[in-house]
């Protein structure tokens, strides 16, 4: 008896501590007994707030040590019993709020805990089997948010999902490459819609090239042997044979993309991500077949500025028409160079390519901004056009590449270029950035005659490079939880990944705003100053329809990257997943007005007509930049992490850390 009745007030005071306990129940004994992450572990403690009355009493019954005393004596067993009946019949006639689950938080019981039952017997059955287990109340703001089970589900559906649509754009790729190997295969492009190649870039094959690495990233053998295959067999013969070419273009389209196949593929002991395709090495002899020739542009020169051409069968540089080259050119290739002499150990190619930046360096500047053109004969920038758009870009973005490539320190002997870097990026947010109106849309304009002439609210979307190199710059390719955390952020890293995000909206919106969703190659933008009547993109359900301005002649498409570029890197450095929905939105966009049924992909005369009229060709840096970008910001971030890679200004990946 006084066995009974000492377990009767046990249980009765296990039943009002559980009661009182409510939400407070302890989530150390649970995650010590059961298997369960943190995340489990606050999900379950979340559960119990809201359960009723009759589910405490049971529930504590039942996972009470004391049943089994319970059972041992009649005046137990008949409590026992009474409270069964009382506890089934609770259950069978009343459902309480708490019970009310929504369909998601169903779902998202569903893996754990089997389907939902839902009626009386059902709820009985359920309540013997196991602890019932209630969702917690979320206000509306916290659905989806870290601290919830929908994000919980959403991260596994969510994965799902960005895996299925990385997938799409691995078939994007392998439909483009099928359309250029069926019409184009050795040319420098496909014409997708009259089945032919073209040469444009000097005829060595260049879609092969700047396609590669992607196929390499994208685990696509069968591109790989076929576009490594091809480089064995035909690229060292035309890189001899061949006439006039473009340094800057062939340096990041086929010297980039040959360094990146090499590293990738094994060469130097790197990633062997691949191996289909011939051996590194065949790679890396291509490229110093190539790059002792387009040396010849910078040895020519009377000055540290190389010419813009070369002609490879003799080796000779050739200034470009007008004898002007750009100034975004000749400052971008010292990534490619710098890396070569890495890996060849012939300091040759750095030594020259680095020659240029050791001059610019000298040369007087607009707060850090440089004009579009500089003459290899007298080694001075000539004129007064400012911008970051076309021939002024990738100058912006070598500064600091090339120092992040050195290994970002402080003491390194590249510094220097990313002083240079930040010189420029304050002149940028002082000189060039402006708002919108009505909307307030943060873009990037230019100074065409100077800081004395007027501005131009007029922006290419080459620009939208900027959004992803601002970001690079603040963080060093570091998420920016990582660099907050490790106090790197300092005031004007801030300002700058403001822009960086601000940029990417504006550029984003650049898409959003026309018919087919896509951006024409350039935009004006309504300010206090300019407007423009009647030439907005076509989309009026655009919030900003009224804020961009798209003129006749810019409303082409060339299925450009930069966007998606910006994209990807603000994904991974902010892991804010409205980059990745941005950028599917763009992909789905290219697939709906770009694709060919034949082959390939095409570019668009007017983005804000549907159906869009289509233009005859697939740039290389499709293959090689866009679907790469838009694959990798669907992918996870180890896939050729930020922080030990750097992107050539043709995306072409180069490892960070050089060999001294
Ligand atoms: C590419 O060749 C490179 O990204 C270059 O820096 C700018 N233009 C194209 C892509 O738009």
């Amino acid at each position: 008896m006084v066995e009974q009745s000492c377990t009767i007030t046990t249980v009765a005071s296990k039943l009002v501590s559980a009661t009182a306990a409510g939400a407070g129940q302890s989530s150390t004994s649970m995650s010590n007994s059961l298997p369960y992450s943190k995340k489990d572990v606050d999900y379950d403690n979340a559960k119990f707030r809201h359960r009723s009355f009759s589910k405490v009493i049971t529930q504590s019954f039942l996972t009470s040590n004391r049943k089994r005393d319970c059972f041992s004596c009649s005046t137990g067993k008949f409590l026992l019993l009474l409270l069964i009946f009382g506890v089934a019949y609770l259950m069978l006639t009343h459902t309480s709020p708490g019970d009310v689950v929504s369909k998601d938080q169903t779902i998202g019981n569903r893996n754990r805990e089997g389907i939902s039952i839902t009626n009386g017997a059902g709820r009985l059955k359920k309540l013997w089997r196991r602890a019932p287990r209630l969702p917690p109340r979320l206000p509306p703001d916290a659905k989806g948010t870290n601290n919830g089970i929908g994000h919980a589900t959403e991260n596994r559906d969510a994965r799902t999902m960005w895996i299925t649509r990385k997938q799409k754009v691995k078939d994007a790729f392998i439909h483009a490459w099928s359309g250029y190997k069926k019409y184009a295969m050795g040319h420098d492009e496909l014409m997708p819609l009259s089945h032919h190649g073209t040469d444009g870039l000097g005829g060595l094959g260049a879609t092969v090239v700047d396609a590669l690495d992607t196929a390499m990233i994208m685990g696509i053998d069968e591109v790989v042997a076929e576009a490594g295959t091809w480089i064995e067999e035909n690229l060292s013969d035309r890189i001899s044979k061949k006439g006039q070419v473009n340094l800057f273009e062939t340096t990041i389209r086929v010297l980039g993309g040959l360094l990146s196949a090499y590293h990738l593929s094994g060469g130097e002991k790197g990633m062997n991500i691949t191996h289909a395709g011939p051996k590194p090495a065949v790679y890396l002899e291509t490229a110093k077949n190539l790059a002792d020739r387009l040396l010849s542009a910078f040895t020519a020169s009377p000055t540290a500025i190389p010419f813009s051409d070369v002609i490879l069968h003799d080796s000779s540089g050739r200034a470009a028409p007008g004898g002007l080259s750009s100034t975004a050119e000749v400052s971008t290739l010292q990534l490619e160079f710098n890396y070569l002499s890495s890996v060849s150990g012939d300091q040759k190619y750095s030594l020259e390519a680095m020659k240029v930046m050791d001059h610019i360096k000298t040369l007087p500047k607009t707060e850090g901004l440089v004009p579009i053109y500089i003459s290899p004969h007298s080694g001075q920038f000539s004129g007064e056009n400012y911008r970051l758009g076309s021939r002024g870009d990738s100058y912006y973005e070598y500064l600091l590449k090339v120092w992040l490539q050195s290994g970002a320190s402080r003491d390194s002997n590249t510094s220097y270029l990313y002083d240079m870097y930040k010189e420029a990026m304050n002149g940028v947010r002082h000189l060039l950035v402006r708002k919108t109106i009505p909307n307030g849309l943060v873009f990037i304009g230019e100074l065409p005659y100077g800081l004395n002439g007027d501005f131009s609210p007029k922006m290419d979307h080459l620009v939208c490079f900027l959004s992803g190199t601002l970001a690079l710059g603040a963080t060093k390719g570091l998420t920016k939880e990582q660099a907050m955390k490790n106090n790197m952020l300092n005031f004007e890293d801030l300002e700058n990944m403001k822009l960086a995000e601000d940029l990417a909206k504006t550029c984003f919106e650049m898409y959003a705003v026309t018919s087919t969703g896509l951006a024409p190659e350039i935009a004006y933008f309504h300010t206090e100053e300019y407007s423009e009547q009647d030439l907005d993109g076509g989309n009026k359900s655009s919030e900003y329809v009224n804020d961009i301005i798209i003129k006749p002649a810019d409303r082409h498409n060339l299925l450009r990257p930069e966007t998606v570029e910006s994209l990807f890197v603000l994904y991974r450095i902010t892991e804010d997943p409205k980059y990745r929905e941005w950028g599917w939105q763009i992909f789905e966009a290219f697939e709906k007005y770009t694709k060919v049924d034949t082959g390939g992909y095409c570019s668009l005369d007017d983005v804000t007509s549907i159906p869009p009229h289509k233009r005859d060709k697939m740039e290389t840096f499709f293959l090689g930049e866009t679907l790469k970008y838009l694959y990798l910001l669907f992918s996870d971030s180890s896939l050729i992490p930020l922080d030990k890679f750097v992107f050539n200004t043709e995306a072409h990946p180069i490892p960070i850390k050089l060999k001294s």
